[in-house]
């Protein structure tokens, strides 16, 4: 297969830069797909197999430390089979979960997004609090969101759904869609520009894969047909980076069953403008929002002004990023456990071989 890729003079110079400091001549290339230890990347001209360096296997403490999806990365191509992967150059965003609940694990889904599709359908799929979460997490992520509501074709009571959106007020560019009818197929469109990198996420069977089918124009993707309950089937088992002739980049993701939040309490701010405005008006600074007089949460909720369902997403999601925080401290003191282990080892192995 070839292809003929431009990136962009930013990771041009980056990996200009790199050859430089390093004194070495990798290519450079992008993380189009991934299964277990094996990429695919593509360079300016072809696409082939890639490896790790060994180098780069051994220094990594993170999974976050390793290629992902959409990395720009430096390579040695010089061997026809498979390449070899030594440097990840620098990332614009990252699209990390972590898994919800007890789990340690983050996931680092995909790099270099620069639009995420949050799609949702409009069928009963449709949960708003599910999709404050994935608006939280892709904010974290540094990528900008637009809410994407699929099979408008199937639908019955869009104005209702559309009237639970406003609570975001116009932070988000929301585009009605169907793959079937072709419905908002132009809108989507505006987003795709040559250079960019646009991922579809959501629940299993909304639609992403059958949406980016259309959007590419020919049946690349896999999708599945529909079952009963609308769940759908995990079709996409991992994610994949698929070229359109301009030149713009469209990124298929796994669906999600767990979309947890990570350290950065900032994806929050926009999706919860109005909590946060609440809180700030709470007659004592330190307001617990649970018995206080003079609670701004407490009468909105009472008021109905808030919803209380939203007040408890807000808090679940609050708590999520503590316990993540938590657990990355654990895993930096664990690491500095380990550095001092290996020092005293080595202490230890000197003085024996002194005496
Ligand atoms: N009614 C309707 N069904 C759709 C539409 N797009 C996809 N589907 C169906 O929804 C199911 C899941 O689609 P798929 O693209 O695999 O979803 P994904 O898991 O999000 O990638 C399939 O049965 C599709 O035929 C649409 O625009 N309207
Ligand atoms: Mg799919
Ligand atoms: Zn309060």
């Amino acid at each position: 297969m070839t292809e003929n890729y431009t990136f962009d003079t930013h990771y041009k110079n980056l990996s200009e830069d790199y050859n430089t400091q390093n004194n070495t001549t990798l290519t450079l290339a992008r993380v189009i797909s991934q299964y277990k230890g094996m990429y695919l990347i593509s360079t300016e001209n072809k696409t082939m197999n890639a490896v790790i360096s060994g180098r780069m296997r051994f220094d990594a403490i993170y999974p976050q430390d390793l290629p992902s999806v959409g990395d720009f990365v430096m390579a040695d191509t010089t061997d026809d089979v498979t390449a070899v992967i030594h440097a990840v150059l620098e990332r614009r965003t990252v699209f990390i979960r972590k898994a919800a609940g007890t789990s340690k694990d983050s996931q680092l889904i995909a790099a270099n997004v620069d639009t995420v599709f949050i799609c949702m359908s409009l069928g009963e799929d449709f949960n708003i609090r599910r999709l404050e979460r994935y608006l939280a997490v892709m904010n974290q992520s540094g990528s900008d969101s637009v809410i994407v509501l699929t099979k408008a074709d199937s639908a019955n009571d869009v104005v209702s759904r559309l009237s639970e959106l406003t609570v975001f007020g116009d932070k988000y560019p929301v585009v009605i869609s169907s793959a079937y009818d072709e419905t908002g197929l132009d809108k989507l469109k505006k987003y795709i520009i040559p250079g960019k990198t646009i991922a579809f996420t959501g629940s299993s069977g909304v639609g992403k894969s059958t949406l980016i089918n259309k959007l590419l124009g020919e049946d690349i993707q896999r999708t599945n047909a529909l079952r009963d309950d609308e769940k759908g089937r995990h079709t996409t088992t991992n994610r994949e980076i698929f070229t359109l002739p301009g030149g713009a980049y469209l990124m298929d993701t796994p669906g999600m069953r767990e979309m947890g939040m990570w350290t950065d309490s900032s994806g929050l701010q926009d999706v919860f403008s109005d909590i946060e405005e609440l809180i700030s008006l709470c007659r004592f600074s330190d307001c617990s929002h649970t018995v206080e007089k003079g609670c701004a949460v407490l009468s909105a909720i009472k008021s109905g002004e808030l919803d209380k369902t939203r007040w408890e997403n807000y808090l679940r999601l609050n708590k999520e990023i503590s316990y993540a925080r938590d657990s990355e401290d654990y895993l930096a003191k664990k690491e500095q456990w380990k550095k001092e282990i290996s020092r005293k080892n080595k202490a230890m192995k000197k003085n024996k071989n002194r005496f």
